[in-house]
């Protein structure tokens, strides 16, 4: 049924099971956001607030669907669902302030609109790319699941966010996991400008639940008492019976995506029809009629709305403009925590940087009973490197998760736990499959602690690296996707004992942290490794060897290139190995340079835009004085990485890097 075809002559209210005094409740929290909005719109065209997404026609979804949950049920709403906010009892002016990018919002001013969450009202705000807060949802249901709290997750998305891969993602996880997660499709017909014909072709939202094996059902979404009615039987039933149900709202957007944008391309006739419909006017109506509503109390509460609005409003445009400074912006952008630092003692035993980083996995499982571990083959199998080997059997399958290959979820997921208060390490099978879930990354992971204080306490394993013959797409090393990106932090371990205390203070740090392990080191040497739990902190590098000549920065791999070169020259050379790129120890860096005055810096990754580029660029600016030679970087080369032995040798940079010492050395 298309909605030309939608019956909008009017609303069949069936309120048999509901007490009168629920149906008022109802009607108050529905005249709410309406009577906001109609401020809003003259504040918007007086220039007073910023963007505003319209959700006038679609109030009875937001505000059925949280009227039923409970406040402590989590609930994650989009760009036109004021009703949730103000169904969460949001005081007023937090709003308006938020919309102001003042202080009183929930943003400090950094983000803007309905771009926010608060856990004190568990509500989980948007990042803009629409699809992910499905997954989101996932990660706080698979919470709620492990505590066994019995309690549901509402998410919603709009027609045109369920062409996105994040919706089949989601809604496949769920339905593998079975979690407690109600997922709110508003069809309103159209996707900004696209209509619902030209984003998918199937004729409901909700058949598509048949592919993912879980119900579904058609709801009229500006029927409120329907909303309200349903979503309560469903809630009531996934407490105690745990499982994904997938929800059509069919409603209608009556004004433009957003307000400067119009809706001429909307049918001159659809709207006058679905205006027959709205939500607010027939609810009244039938409360009127049934004798629910007289008009006294319908004036009293508008008139109580209104100056609620008034109040807040005031309280809004009082309060100052938001003005920072630098270093509180910078502090903001990483959780400040406490490491707990704890030295390497005792007894050591001969292994490998694979053993190394699943004793830390297995340290980790042990120490933090909130901390799960996500990925693909990692359970029964261990893993495709066997890192996680004897995990699932020690450990458990709630704590042990194999994942569908669903990379984008899976992070999102991460993301939802760590606001649930658990912690997460997930294994990217290969660290160039991170593409597969790079918005999560850069986008949810990255800036949720500077945008509204909420944290990502998740690690993501990266296997990486080149020398294995294994072509473009497993043989990556794409540390400086990352480095680039202020909010992570990235480690890249060249031996066993490293990687076994940076992971240790990885799991330990609740920011989210890109643990790189390159593949060819896992096996090809054994170190003697501190028995007990020990944690290197991040942020400082090691200076493996001294010398007054020239100084090699390096990294991961590099670290055992450079190794091997030295052994067979007599030059006087400091040797860095800078453990950690984000937070990088430019201190050991500049101390090293100053003294010898020529500086190269190597990197597996191709040069261009690497960390050698900006490690280079950090040199001029702070030692530039102390330089006798012009800073040298030896990186792969500008290609993507080849298959074949001759091509990956000539690819590497470890070929070029002897010719690069002596002109060093000789210049
Ligand atoms: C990944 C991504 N692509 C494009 C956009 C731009 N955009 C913002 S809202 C929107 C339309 C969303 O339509 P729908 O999901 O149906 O929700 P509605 O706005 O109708 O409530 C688009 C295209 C975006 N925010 N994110």
């Amino acid at each position: 049924m298309s909605i030309s075809e939608c019956n909008t002559s009017f609303i069949e209210y069936n309120s048999k099971k509901i007490n009168n005094k629920q149906l008022l409740y109802l009607y108050k929290r529905l005249v709410k956001p309406r009577l906001i909005e109609e401020k809003m719109l003259i504040l918007l065209r007086q220039g007073k607030i910023s963007k505003w997404f319209s959700g006038i026609g679609q109030e009875a979804i937001s505000v059925g669907v949280c009227a039923a949950l409970d406040k402590g049920e989590y609930i994650l709403p989009m760009h036109r669902n004021l009703g949730v906010f103000t169904t969460r009892d949001i005081p007023l002016y937090r709003l308006f302030s938020q919309w102001q990018g003042k202080r009183s919002g929930f943003t400090k001013g950094r983000d803007r609109s309905f771009h926010f969450g608060t856990q004190e009202f568990n509500i989980i705000g948007m990042i803009s790319h629409l699809g992910p807060q499905l997954g989101v949802a996932n990660g706080i249901a698979l919470g709620e699941l492990l505590r066994k709290t019995n309690k549901v997750t509402a998410v919603f998305s709009g027609d045109g966010g369920t062409s996105e891969g994040d919706f089949h993602e989601a809604l496949n996880v769920a339905a593998v996991w079975s979690l407690p997660v109600l997922f709110c499709v508003e069809n309103n017909g159209y996707g900004l400008s696209t209509p619902s014909s030209e984003q998918f072709v199937c004729e409901h939202i909700a058949d598509k639940g048949i592919g993912y094996g879980m119900d579904s059902y058609i709801i009229d979404g500006n029927n409120i008492l329907e909303v309200y009615s349903k979503v309560s039987e469903l809630v009531k039933s996934i407490r105690k019976n745990p499982r994904p149900v997938l929800l059509e709202f069919k409603t209608f957007r009556m004004r433009g995506h957003e307000e400067a944008s119009g809706t001429k391309y909307v049918p001159h006739r659809l709207m006058e029809r679905w205006a027959m419909k709205d939500p607010v006017e027939n609810y009244q109506a039938f409360l009127r009629e049934t004798g629910v509503l007289t008009e006294e109390v319908e004036v009293e509460y508008k008139k109580e709305i209104v100056h609620e609005i008034n109040l807040h409003l005031k309280k809004a445009f009082d309060e100052e403009k938001t003005i920072s400074t630098v270093a509180d912006e910078l502090a903001d952008v990483y959780k400040k925590s406490t490491p707990n630092v704890v030295e390497p003692t005792g007894a050591t035993q001969k292994i490998r940087l694979i053993d190394a980083v699943r004793n830390s996995l297995y340290e980790g499982l042990k120490n933090y009973e909130n901390l799960v571990i996500m990925g693909q083959d990692i359970a029964e199998y261990g893993g495709v490197f066997k890192a996680t080997e004897g995990l699932l059997e020690e450990f458990g399958k709630e704590r042990v998760i194999n994942t569908p290959i669903c990379e984008s979820t899976i992070i999102e997921s991460s993301f939802g736990l760590s606001i649930n208060n658990i912690k997460s390490i997930v294994e990217l099978q290969f660290s160039d499959f991170v593409t597969s879930g790079f918005n999560p990354v850069v986008n949810l992971l990255a800036k949720s602690f500077y945008r509204w204080a909420q944290h990502s306490d998740v690690v993501l394993r990266m296997p990486c690296g080149a020398g294995i013959e294994a072509g473009p797409f497993h043989s990556q090393s794409n540390e400086a996707w990352f480095t680039k990106t202020p909010g992570l932090k990235v480690v890249f371990p060249a031996f066993p004992q490293d990687a076994k205390g940076l992971m240790a203070t990885a799991i330990a740090d609740p920011n989210p942290v890109l643990f790189f392990e390159h593949k060819a080191l896992y096996r090809s040497f054994y170190q003697e490794v501190t028995v007990d739990y020990f944690t290197i902190p991040f942020g400082q590098a090691a200076l493996l060897k001294e010398g007054d000549r020239l100084t090699i920065v390096t990294y991961g791999m590099g670290v055992h290139w450079a190794l091997k070169e030295l052994k067979s020259m007599t030059a006087s050379v400091d040797l860095i190995d800078l453990r950690t790129l984000q937070p990088l120890d430019t201190e050991t860096i500049y101390a090293s340079v100053r003294k010898t005055g020529r500086v190269l810096i190597l990197q597996e990754d191709s040069i261009f835009g690497g960390l050698a580029s900006d490690i280079s660029a950090l040199i001029s600016e702070n030692c530039f004085e102390y330089l006798d030679a012009p800073i040298k970087r030896v990186g792969g080369l500008e290609t993507p990485i080849p298959f074949a032995k001759a091509l990956e040798e000539d690819y590497l940079a470890n070929k070029r890097l002897r010719a690069a010492i002596e002109f060093l050395l000789s210049y």
